[in-house]
């Protein structure tokens, strides 16, 4: 009988690629980067998997161009890029991958929220520029991390463990907003409290975004929002573009309505808005905060046990629309 046939979309490890290859013919992108939609849809034809990142768009014509595909395995855990509804109407599966990349993400948001207090980036910049000609007692001042009162929007994993480091490693008071309430039994060990959203905008002075884009969470932090900050306050994306409306964002880092912001996620990703490029008080990064080498290859190969499971006969490990099965 012949192997079914999956495309692995995105360049990713060998050696965990190499799993696949018992199992299934194997299709594998080359080289960086990713494929146009045609050039995706092209390529899927006859294919039964796909292994994909978060970036490439599954959506409702590139099922119904495809329609001997099964399985979706997505190595990331935000799915907003596909079109879950589509794929469930249609039997087709997806999975993707919680948890392994929790603790790194945690790393890396709490890194780029105190870059941000901090100022880390802003005066590195300034000394590669050749200006530090002298040194001056507010050069630089920015906010304190420990003691601060960290507000976090989203408490899922992600979120959670961000408030781990707040609470137990830097004395931070948590609060957080999130649709429902932590059992108290989390809540106690990090001292967090649920406030409303008003009372997490007006009492944050480090606020990190921790949710899921999705609708109802477009633009959650424009204008009005930021209006209600504290003007010392830092603001911290790690969750997905278009969650902040970033040409609000820009307005009110130049404006000094908030003191800066840190950003790893933005509307239009990898297109930065213009403005975010000249404003000082922002950290820039472009969507690592996942990237070190064990969590990738982690997120890679429980993507990998997806494939291998489902299209074997098996269970999936992480499925998100189980119901198809
Ligand atoms: C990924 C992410 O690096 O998992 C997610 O949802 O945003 C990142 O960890 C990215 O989507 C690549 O798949």
């Amino acid at each position: 009988m012949d192997k079914p046939k999956v495309l692995i979309a995105r360049k990713t490890f060998d050696d965990i690629v190499d799993r696949l290859r018992p199992h299934f013919e194997l299709e594998c992108k080359e080289d960086e980067g990713a494929w146009t939609q045609a050039e995706l849809i092209a390529r899927l034809q006859g294919k039964t998997g796909v292994y994909i990142t978060g970036t490439e768009k599954i959506d409702a014509t590139l099922l119904d161009a495809c329609p001997q595909l099964r399985l979706i395995s997505s190595m990331a855990v935000g799915y907003n890029n596909v079109d879950v509804a589509a794929c469930t109407a249609r039997g087709v599966l997806l999975t993707n991958a919680p948890d392994v990349l929790t603790e790194t993400t945690a790393d890396f948001g709490f890194a780029l929220m105190m870059a941000t207090a901090r100022r880390i980036a802003e005066s590195e910049h300034f000394l590669r520029r050749g200006e530090w000609k002298q040194w001056g007692v507010t050069m630089f001042a920015g906010s304190d991390v420990h003691g601060a009162t960290l507000g976090i929007l989203g408490m899922g994993r992600i979120g959670q463990a961000i408030a781990k480091r707040g609470a137990l490693g830097f004395g931070m008071k948590v609060i957080y907003h999130n649709r429902s309430r932590l059992a108290p039994e989390l809540e106690a060990p990090l001292g967090a409290r649920w406030v409303e959203k008003d009372e997490l905008l007006q009492q944050a002075d480090h606020l990190v975004l921790v949710l899921p884009y999705s609708a109802a969470s477009h633009h959650a932090i424009g204008a009005a929002e930021l209006s209600k900050m504290k003007k010392t306050a830092t603001l911290t994306n790690i969750a997905r573009g278009g969650i902040v409306d970033d040409a609000a964002l820009a307005r009110a880092l130049a404006a000094g309505t908030i003191a800066a912001a840190g950003l790893d996620v933005f509307e239009g990703e990898p297109s930065v808005h213009p403005e975010l490029l000249t404003v000082p008080n922002v950290v820039l990064t472009p969507h690592i905060a996942s990237a070190s080498i064990p969590t990738r290859r982690a997120m890679a190969s429980l993507a990998v046990d997806n494939l291998i499971a489902v299209l074997t006969g098996g269970k999936p490990v992480t499925p998100v629309n189980p119901e198809v099965l």
